[in-house]
Parts: structure tokens; sequence; C-alpha cells
């Protein structure tokens, strides 16, 4: 997969068929700029991620079952986060009531993801409404997502590559990098679960582009989802350590979360110590941070 030549440009909405008016919609609190990472950037950061061994998360644990007849389930894809590591069976954080105890301490980024993120946190303050960026606001967060195709046992592809519409809770602008295979971004409007949802804005999220989206109608009012990830050819990448994964697209997510409810995982109750303990154990086979956090559990007396 290769990067292209740096070239901005302002968020050009796709209308979806059916989809509502967009009017005013391309100029607050919604920007997207192609060929945002040069190539150069763009191979650093993909060597800097090379390291990082994801893992596939369940969505409930042992403390926080499933609520009755709903199936415990494994995430879509291999995930990894920076920052702070949201584990999917402490919940997400989502103030103001879910903040405490759902934000691990996790790895600082790397050099080229900072540098990046220093270049989108000054694109933040030059275009957003000061309103809609939260005082102390700071990309101090970011969830790696692996999007591609399960190869089950028999050699069969399984094509994952998606996710639901949800919102990200956490306050303030959240930008968001693209690498590979293009991505069908959608914002819809949902009033409730019995309706369909509608489009009412739609982006193909390219290789090396940025997206970013705040404010109240991108952020607080409409739910986003990825629809779908483009297959063509057999482009896909290389180096990345998902056993029986094959990825075609990488999503950097970056969000903010106040530094106070981040929290070594040290310092959570034991038993969500324990339900996470697993994922942690795992991280720590090649991660001096997460070894530093195994070991600090025994340390602290934890599980
Ligand atoms: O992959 C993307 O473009 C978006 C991912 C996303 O919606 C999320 O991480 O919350």
């Amino acid at each position: 997969m290769s990067g292209r030549r740096p070239s901005h440009r302002s968020f050009r909405p796709n209308r979806a068929p059916g989809a509502r008016s967009t009017s005013g919609a391309s100029s607050s609190g919604l920007i997207y700029r192609e060929n945002f990472v040069t190539p150069a950037q763009r191979e650093r950061l993909l060597d800097e991620v090379r390291h990082y061994h994801p893992i596939w998360e369940m969505r409930f644990s042992e403390h926080n079952p499933p609520p009755p007849g709903v199936p415990q389930r494994r995430l879509l894809r291999p995930v990894y986060w920076l920052g702070n590591w949201q584990f999917a069976c402490l919940n997400y954080y989502h103030p103001p009531k879910g903040i405490e105890y759902r934000c691990v301490r996790a790895e600082p980024f790397p050099a080229m993801m900072q540098a990046l993120v220093d270049e989108i946190t000054e694109i933040v303050h030059n275009n957003f409404d000061p309103r809609d960026i939260p005082r102390g606001w700071e990309l101090n967060t970011c969830l790696i997502n692996y999007y591609g195709s399960q190869i089950a046992p028999d050699g069969k592809r399984i094509d994952v590559a998606r996710v639901g519409e949800h919102k990200d809770f956490e306050p303030g602008p959240v930008a968001s990098i693209s690498f590979g295979q293009r991505a069908l971004f959608q914002f819809v409007a949902s009033e409730d679960k019995q309706k369909q949802s509608q489009v009412v804005l739609q982006q193909w999220l390219d290789d090396s582009s940025l997206q970013i989206f705040g404010g109240d109608k991108f952020k607080k009012r409409l739910f986003h989802r990825v629809q779908r990830v483009d297959q063509k050819d057999d482009d896909l990448f290389e180096g990345f350590h998902t056993p029986e994964f094959e990825t075609r697209r990488l999503n950097f997510t970056f969000r903010y979360v106040p530094r106070e409810h981040i929290q070594p995982l040290a310092r959570f109750p034991r038993e969500l110590q324990s339900d996470v303990r697993p994922y942690v154990e795992e991280l720590s086979r090649h991660s001096d941070f997460f070894a530093d956090t195994l070991k600090s559990l025994l340390f602290s007396g934890g599980v």
C-alpha cells in the first residue's frame, strides 16, 4: 500500500440517496483533508505501529455480564489503545456518569504519532468554535482499529470490516486518520431503535486522510458508523501481529479523556482488575508497559 502527495481540501460530503439536506454542515464541526499524512510520515507511523500486538476483546466479563437475552460476543476486530485503554468489558468512557474505572493508563503515543497529533491540535484550534473545545482538551487517547477479514480454520475469509452506529462520548472534537483501503463513513440520525437510521452525510475516508468532527451536530446529535471498507485487489497490510486476520484498513481515532479519569490498573477495584487481567497478561508478552502494569497488580495486592 502506498501513500500519495499531500493536498488539502475542506470536507466535500457525498450525499447519500435519500439523505437529508447537508447545507451548512461542511464548514462547521467537520473537517476532511485528503493526503494529510505525507508518504514519509506514513511510513514512519506504520513502522511505529508494527511494534504493537493488538488483541481481540470480549464485550462482557464475569463482573459485567451481558444483559438478559444478549449474547456474549467478541469485538469485530483486533484493537490497540494508547494513552488509556478502554476495555470493552469495563464499558467505554461515557460522562457524566460513566467516568470512573473505565480508562486504564496505557502506553504513550510514539514520536511520529505525537507529531501528527500536535498538527491536528493546531488545526482544531484554528478551525473549531472555541465553545466546542473543552477546557484542558488534548488528544491524549488513541484507538487503533484493524479492519479486514477473519480467516476461518477452513481458510474462508469473513469480512468484518465495519462499525455499527454509535457516538464517541469523550468530550470535544475527535480526530481520525485512516490508512489502507478507503472506508465509507456515515453520519446518521437515529430517532429510536425501531426506525431505520437516516444517512445525513457520508464520506469516503481515503488512505492518509484526516477527519475531525466536533460540536453539537456531529458529536452530540448524530451517530456515526463505518458502513464498509473497499475490497479492491489484494491490497493488504503486512507485518501487523494479527493472527488469523487480514488487515486492509487501519484507523486511528484520537480523543480526549480528562487526566483525572485515567488511572493505573492497580487503583481499580479488584473485581475489575480480575476481568481485564487476561488481556493485560496477553499485552504484557510484548509490551514492557503492560509487564509493569501486571507487576504493579502483584505489589498492590491486586489479583
Ligand atoms: O474507522 C473509522 O473511521 C471510525 C472508527 C470509529 O467510529 C471509532 O473508533 O469510534
